[in-house]
């Protein structure tokens, strides 16, 4: 008899309120699913050069918008678009960069692009910058992600 109270107790105080922990991680690591940030590297610049840019793939289960980026190596980021007009290539920056479900978004060169305004120094080939991303989904609800990215040549 003592033994069975002795296992309801444990029971109620320590395995009910762990499970319910196990499930309300479950659930909340599902909300928070990260957007997948592939192939990111920053561009290398020459000496005296200020400005330089981002490239990578996004993609997210859901719809999501990039609406903002931040670098610990430049002064200010710009999500910047680029395109051929009338044998001009002509750069604009967006306020945001919306994904559509499952869709991958590919930023590149000549592309659209990460801008990275006010360089503190050259991006040097084999250094790691520091790039947040911050995404609003349909909710409404900011979320922030770091990613470090290799500095490479522009031909990669
Ligand atoms: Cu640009």
């Amino acid at each position: 008899m003592h033994v069975l109270i002795l296992f309801s107790r444990l029971l109620t105080t320590t395995l009910i309120p762990s499970l319910l922990m196990i499930v309300f991680l479950t659930a909340h690591a599902e909300t928070a699913k990260p957007v997948q940030i592939q192939q990111a590297w920053a561009r290398a610049t020459a000496p005296g050069q200020s400005v330089g840019a981002a490239y990578m793939t996004l993609v997210h289960h859901e719809n999501i918008t990039l609406i903002a980026a931040d670098s610990n190596a430049a002064g200010s980021v710009e999500i910047h678009s680029m395109e051929m007009k009338n044998g001009v290539m002509k750069m604009r920056m967006l306020e945001e960069l919306p994904l559509k479900a499952g869709k991958a978004v590919k930023l590149g060169p000549g592309g659209l692009h990460l801008m990275l305004f006010d360089l503190q120094k050259p991006l040097k080939v084999g250094e790691k910058i520091e790039l947040t991303l911050c995404f609003k989904d349909k909710q409404g609800e900011v979320t922030h992600q770091t990613v470090t990215l290799p500095v490479k040549e522009a031909a990669q």
